[in-house]
């Protein structure tokens, strides 16, 4: 049996509580905590206030077994995560902001040999400087930036790789990178996450922890905005970017990624900006790939419009809004970018397709615009605006699609 008994979870959003839940189920008690009063009440409740398959049952499964509770306040406990997030605040300069409250939230909890885990993506040296906002509370105890191998608190950097719409599988199958403070940290962490984790467990240092997960989010970051930019050359030079890339994909080793309205997400479209904004003169390339998909929105609104231009009385089906198919997910969605330009610029009568979502979000509202069916959508239109690949929306009938302009931001048909 684990030394961990009794954990408290700071955070209960798209990591903190699958992570959370996991480990209830894995017999540990779960303290979640959450700044949000209505997100605490329906967790209490069995319910997620997030959508993630597989979730609803999992958690009413360990909220009845009284595995986990989640509170305003947080406990004492043997280890504590902090899932909180790391936005970025203007200039693309990380804030770290949410982990400091939530670091001096469990300070006063804490007891010798407690583990503190840092899971939410940081930039480098957060977890250190972590260590040290916790020692500003506690003079009392010892903790890493201090006394090495001989401090009473162990602390180490934990990052998530887990996939949204994946995350109940991925949280246990994928591996996962510790990076302690002290190789001590790193072996405790490791023995809180072979609790329920079955990838393997790859122990370094705190930085290089930090730096991995941002790496991750930054190679796929270049490696989309290489097919965004060969998707605006071939569109200029008339050629089918898709079937370029199934031929150049051909090649034993290139595998080149698939154009697309943009990267949405909260993460690769942030993440990149934290090695940027630490040392800028270097991220040339890093910064260039944020760039080139931050464009992209722009590059389909032009063609959306040159089409319009056409047309006497443009309606436009805009298919999808969420930042990739299948999910809920609207946030830093390019879509819901793309759907907001073309209105603000009056391009045409818009009819919004999105079969995830129960409603608009309220800018696009205000801006006139409602969700529609997707069959009456199509039928009406005479531009079809594919932004989303939801499978859903795959198996088109070709007679409908026959006598209209397609814009296929995702090779889908
Ligand atoms: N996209 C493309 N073309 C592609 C692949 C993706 O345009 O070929 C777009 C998607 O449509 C979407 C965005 O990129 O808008 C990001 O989607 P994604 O599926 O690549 O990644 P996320 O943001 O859902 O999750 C990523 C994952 N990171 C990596 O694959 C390196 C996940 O493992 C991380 O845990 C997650 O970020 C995170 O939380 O950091």
């Amino acid at each position: 049996m684990s030394r961990f008994s009794r954990i408290t979870v700071m955070g209960m959003g798209y990591i903190g509580l699958p992570t959370s839940a996991v480990f209830a189920d894995n017999g540990v008690d779960v303290l979640g905590i959450d700044i949000n009063p209505a997100a605490v009440e329906s967790i209490n409740r069995g319910q997620p206030h997030i959508v993630e398959p597989e979730l609803d049952v999992l958690l009413r499964k360990v909220v009845q077994g009284a595995k986990l509770r989640a509170s305003l306040v947080p406990e004492p406990a043997d280890a504590f995560i902090l899932a909180v997030p790391t936005p970025f605040k203007d200039g693309h300069v990380p804030d770290t902001s949410h982990i400091e409250a939530a670091g001096r939230a469990i300070a006063p909890h804490l007891a010798k040999n407690n583990l503190v885990i840092l899971e939410s993506t940081s930039p480098i040296g957060t977890t250190e400087r972590l260590s040290r906002w916790l020692g500003e509370v506690r003079g009392d105890l010892s903790f890493p930036h201090q006394s090495g191998e001989l401090s009473d608190i162990r602390i180490a950097h934990c990052p998530e790789r887990v996939l949204p719409g994946q995350i109940l599988r991925e949280v246990v199958e994928n591996d996962r990178i510790i990076g302690g403070l002290t190789r001590k940290c790193a072996q405790a962490a490791a023995a809180l996450y072979r609790v329920f984790v079955k990838g393997q467990i790859h122990l370094t240092n705190a930085r290089t922890a930090e730096m991995a997960k941002l790496t991750e989010n930054a190679f796929r970051d270049v490696n989309i905005a290489f097919a965004n930019e060969l998707s605006v050359i071939c569109d200029r030079a008339r050629i089918n970017v898709w079937e370029l890339i199934r031929l150049s994909n051909m090649h034993p080793r290139v595998n080149i990624l698939r154009p697309g309205p943009g990267v949405g997400g909260h993460c690769i479209a942030v993440d990149p900006w934290f090695i940027v904004a630490a040392d800028p003169e270097r991220s040339r390339l890093i910064r260039t790939a944020r760039e080139i998909n931050n464009d992209k929105p722009h590059f389909v609104v032009e063609k959306v419009k040159a089409h319009a231009a056409k047309l006497k009385q443009p309606v436009i089906a805009c298919l999808g809004l969420s930042y990739k198919a299948d999910v809920d997910d609207l946030r830093e969605s390019p879509a819901v970018e793309i759907v907001e330009q073309l209105a603000r610029d009056a391009v045409g009568e818009l009819l919004v397709v999105e079969p995830h979502v129960n409603s608009l979000p309220k800018h696009l509202t205000e801006l006139g615009l409602k969700l529609w069916d997707f069959d009456q959508a199509t039928e009406r239109a005479n531009i079809l605006l594919l932004l989303v690949d939801h499978a859903s929306f795959l198996t088109v009938d070709h007679d409908v699609v026959k006598d209209k302009i397609v814009v296929d931001t995702r090779g889908a048909w």
